[in-house]
């Protein structure tokens, strides 16, 4: 059965919707323009949505969630698209708002006004009530462990393959190495030092990149009652303990709380999997 959904997935069609266009060109030159076709993507099918000036958005049908999950975290370039002075700021002078990278200094708060944006432009272009939103941490889960019971995004083995991105032995200089053997993932290099542009950030067998590592990743789900806090998942390029690097391991942070290593992905979800 697992494997039939991996190639379901994975034979998908690819499909480009302009569905964002108008906002390029403002209204009155989008009301000239023939409205796009839809709804072009189905059910199995992954594919692309334009966002505009070029950006696009890829999702990938999950079959055991019966929705669409985002094939990367959400980019700076694609957030952008939703606010223009948007900076995800340097960290210890590395670049990390690229806009092939993860978007950091995105609170809970802005990722769900991200999703709702996104929402909107696709409202009565849609199916009626599907809706973007940020997984649930068990959804999020779900995808991660591919249907089987991995350890890890990227299987059981360990170290992490290279192409994953946490705090390994690379960027640090061969002397440092010596006295700081616990604090980087003996064995592992990956080539970022800090956030990878996402495309480059490790696939897993779904071609869902950046599950593990890059950057942790908002979830719906509350962590804390008493102190409101939200869940995050995945780990992150600054991570080396090895189990905040699993599949099942739930980290937290405030609902406005931002920093240099939390990122999102959103999902295309029908309306009866989406909780308040
Ligand atoms: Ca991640």
């Amino acid at each position: 059965m697992w494997m039939r959904w991996i190639a379901v997935c994975s034979s998908a069609a690819l499909i480009s919707l302009n569905i964002f266009a108008e906002s390029e060109a403002g209204a009155d030159a989008a009301e000239s323009r023939p409205e796009p076709e839809f709804p072009a993507l189905e059910p199995g099918q992954s594919g692309t949505i334009a966002l505009g000036s070029g950006v696009e958005l890829a999702l990938v049908w999950i079959e055991a969630l019966k929705f669409w999950v985002g094939k990367y975290e959400v980019t700076n370039g694609q957030y952008r698209r939703f606010n223009t002075s948007h900076v995800s700021k340097p960290w210890a002078r590395h670049v990390l708002d690229g806009d092939d990278q993860p978007a950091v200094y995105v609170s809970w708060n802005q990722a769900r006004q991200y999703c709702a944006w996104l929402t909107r432009r696709i409202k009565g272009k849609w199916p009626e009530g599907w809706l973007f939103r940020l997984p649930s941490a068990k959804e999020w889960e779900t995808c991660a462990r591919c249907g089987d019971a991995r350890e890890f995004p990227w299987g059981n083995e360990w170290p992490p393959p290279n192409d994953w991105n946490y705090r390994g032995e690379e960027g640090l200089w061969a002397p440092v190495r010596l006295f700081t053997h616990d604090k980087v993932i003996r064995g592992h290099t990956d080539k970022f030092v800090v956030s990878a542009p996402v495309a480059s950030s490790g696939s897993n067998i779904l071609g869902v990149f950046g599950m593990g590592g890059n950057v942790w990743e908002w979830c719906r789900d509350e962590f804390s009652e008493e102190y409101g806090t939200r869940v995050i998942m995945g780990g992150c390029w600054d991570n080396y303990q090895r189990h905040l690097l699993k599949t099942d391991w739930r980290s937290e942070c405030a609902p406005n709380g931002t920093n240099q290593v939390i990122g999102f992905r959103v999902v295309l979800a029908p309306p009866d999997s989406a909780a308040p």
